[in-house]
């Protein structure tokens, strides 16, 4: 998740000002990505020790901070061989607040400080490890444990280079990460690494390179080039709570990147290019497990073993791109950006809650509460806009396993009802933002009167996460297009797997639960095929987007995705749309559909489908041709089509997230065509914060 940026110079005198200034900007250049905090860390003036500055909120807060402080940080001072370390942070573990932002430090001393991207999976298991070791933990972030760990390396092998430190931490350590190290004990010196969360170097130097590819360097107990002892002690090993973490063969090298003549040279690791690249153009992309040290000026990557595929160097790539480019990676906008990442971020969601093998789902964020909700006398979901339609979606599959009664509430109209609520009520408040205000109110409202509070939140440390008294974090990651996509398909697993949870002892539903684990495992590849219907979907934006409305209609699970649809149309094409529940059609909308009015259908082979033909037909018999969205396939179905976007299949209590992806795509579309602007639609913002 969010921003790592790192400045080393070597042979290159720069001011602290010049150091600070640099890493501050570079932070800036990452700000799109979302953050709730930011922090750096450069050597004391001594470097005997050094200053860690932190603040919650914008870099500009952090800016000002290190101008009140700029007499202390002594920034005329000149440096000639120098690393600084700086983050944004998303908050996964832990409030967004000073002591948990980055840089993560080993003691109080800093003897290590580290900055982080990403979630460390077995942070309890290393964290409890350490704690036995003595040493104390001052914040609530999975981080802390790296910072930690590093220094337990180090004091067990003093002689080790920094390198070998951090690979040695790197093995221990599982989940996502990029990390960029700075040591007291190594000055001058940057390690950085990567597992999943993307990591790069920008080369800046006045004389040319000596090479356009930097060598890998393997470890001595790489496998394919040294068969591995029986006994060997080399072998990889984690530390599943078994409270030892044995440590790994060193790794020996010799072969470097160094500029040719003038050695002077400054390096720019960064989790996006679009902090390098004002700088430089030359940046080597590093790969899972690659190891890269700067030692003396000079850059090495490092692996402890070789891979079947791997090249024996990594090439130096000249990035091209314009800055505005960069940070939006190969799309035009934001919301874009958001739509394609749904295949990933719905992993995330699941991550480390969804156990495939076991078929067991866990939401650790309202375990215990759950004995309690299994007592309610209903279930209450509140949300507004498209958090409120992620429980329009999830209500059905809520209702079949949780065998409650369920409400769905939007947060305004159910204040305005002063709606009864009681303390065996358990009411769930959806926002992606955790700060919508209308939800916020409803959540006090709810509170109030003893019912049991529940969040669904994209934020952690946010008023609604705060306010509540168990939830899940949906784990998307920050959202910057104002009109929500991957937070909604997020919050839908989430309350999917919630009402897993709710029926993991139900005998009865066993075979329904299986099928339904079964759908989640396949949702990242069946969410990969839908986007491939881009092109398809552009094409048909294109027949449409000079129409005055589009009327989305459907039922049963896929209802929620006609409702959701209509509002991204809205939202970001001005133009009217209306989500129809199918079975409302005689009884008003049939009136507005001639040959002249757009509609489309979502027809999925599930327990509605003949009611979605005879609706299907009721269209069609006033001329209507309507655009289809049905499963791959269907033949029969499309022969009433005018057009088709096949979408493959899946549970049907699932089928929903897959549908609602090509109304993402086509709202986009009909957007770009209309002149709109995608990521800041008219009159909207991001986080409403005002009723
Ligand atoms: C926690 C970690 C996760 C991972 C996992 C390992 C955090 C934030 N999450 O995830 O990264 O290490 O443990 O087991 O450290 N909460 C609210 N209201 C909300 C949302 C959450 O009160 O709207 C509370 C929730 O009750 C819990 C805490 O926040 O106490 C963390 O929630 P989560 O969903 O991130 O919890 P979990 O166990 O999935
Ligand atoms: N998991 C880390 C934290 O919560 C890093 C989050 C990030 O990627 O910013 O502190
Ligand atoms: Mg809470």
């Amino acid at each position: 998740m969010c921003g790592i940026f790192a400045y080393l110079n070597y042979l290159t005198p720069k001011s602290r000002k010049e150091i600070l200034e640099l890493l501050v900007n570079g932070l800036k250049r990452l700000e799109y990505r979302g953050y709730d905090s930011a922090g750096v860390a450069i050597d004391c003036p001594d470097r005997k020790d050094m200053s860690l500055i932190k603040k919650t909120g914008k870099v500009k807060l952090l800016e000002d901070e290190i101008n009140l402080r700029s007499v202390e940080l002594r920034v005329d001072d000149l440096s000639d061989n120098h690393c600084g370390i700086a983050h944004t942070r998303w908050a996964t573990h832990g409030v967004p607040s000073e002591v948990n932002s980055h840089p993560q430090r080993s003691d109080d001393g800093h003897a290590f400080v580290v900055v982080h991207n990403g979630i460390v999976t077995n942070y309890k298991e290393v964290k409890t490890f350490l704690q036995k070791k003595g040493y104390y933990f001052e914040s609530e972030t999975d981080t802390e444990v790296i910072a930690k760990l590093i220094h337990h390396f180090y004091t067990l092998h003093p002689k080790y280079s920094f390198r070998e430190l951090v690979e040695q931490v790197a093995q221990q350590l599982e989940g996502a990460f990029a990390l960029c190290f700075k040591s007291k004990h190594y000055p001058g010196e940057c390690v950085a690494t990567r597992r999943g969360s993307p990591l790069l170097v920008g080369i800046k130097t006045k004389s040319q390179l000596a090479t356009d590819h930097i060598p890998i360097l393997y470890g001595k107990d790489d496998t394919n080039r040294q068969p591995k002892e029986p006994d060997s002690a080399h072998k990889e090993h984690r530390p599943h709570g078994r409270g030892d973490i044995p440590v790994l063969s060193r790794v020996e090298s010799t072969s470097e990147f160094q500029p040719l003549e003038d050695k002077s040279v400054e390096y720019f690791f960064a989790s996006d290019a679009s902090a390098v690249i004002e700088h430089t153009n030359r940046v080597i992309y590093f790969e899972d497990d690659d190891v890269a040290a700067v030692k003396d000026g000079a850059l090495s990557i490092h692996r402890l073993r070789r891979s079947m595929d791997d090249p024996h160097a990594r090439e130096i790539t000249i990035v091209k791109m314009e800055l505005q480019q960069i940070m939006k990676g190969n799309y035009d906008c934001f919301m874009q950006k958001e739509i394609f990442e749904q295949q990933e971020s719905v992993i995330n969601t699941m991550r480390g809650r969804v156990n495939f093998e076991n078929k067991t789902v866990t939401l650790g964020g309202i375990k215990e509460y759950i004995p309690e909700v299994k007592r309610c006398r209903r279930l209450m979901l509140i949300g507004c806009g498209t958090s409120y339609h992620s429980a329009i979606a999830t209500r059905q599959l809520l209702e079949e396993l949780t065998e409650l009664p369920v409400m769905v509430e939007l947060a305004s109209d159910f204040l305005d009802r002063t709606t009864p609520v009681f303390r065996d009520d358990v009411c769930f408040f959806i926002s992606q933002s955790g700060e919508t205000a209308d939800t916020l109110m409803a959540l006090r409202y709810c509170k109030q009167r003893g019912a049991l509070i529940v969040g669904i939140t994209n934020t952690v440390g946010s008023s609604i996460c705060r306010e509540s008294h168990c939830g899940v974090h949906i784990n998307a990651g920050p959202e910057i297009g104002v009109a929500s996509t991957k937070a909604y398909t997020s919050q839908f697993i989430s309350l999917v797997m919630f009402a897993l949870v709710m029926s993991e002892d139900r005998l009865s539903q066993r075979q329904r639960r299986l099928d339904i684990i079964e759908g989640l495992r396949n949702l990242d590849e069946q969410i990969r095929q839908v986007l491939q219907l881009d092109k398809q979907v552009q094409e048909l934006a294109k027949d449409l987007y000079q129409q005055k409305s589009l009327l989305i209609m459907g039922r049963g699970f896929n209802f929620a995705t006609c409702l959701e649809g209509a509002l991204k149309v809205k939202e970001l094409t001005y133009m009217h749309s209306e989500g129809i529940m199918a079975g409302e059609l005689k009884h008003g909308p049939l009136a507005l559909v001639d040959h002249n009015m757009p509609v489309l259908m979502i027809v999925m082979r599930d327990p509605v489908y003949t009611k979605c033909m005879n609706a299907l037909q009721q269209v069609t018999a006033r001329e209507g041709r309507p655009i289809l969205i049905c499963e791959t396939g269907d033949a029969e179905t499309m022969a009433f089509a005018s057009k088709c976007l096949e979408i493959p299949r899946t549970v049907d209590c699932l089928q929903g997230i897959l549908t609602v992806i090509p109304m993402q795509l086509l709202s986009f579309h009909i957007a770009v065509l209309r002149g709109c602007n995608v990521d800041c639609p008219r009159n909207l913002a991001k986080s409403v914060t005002v009723e």
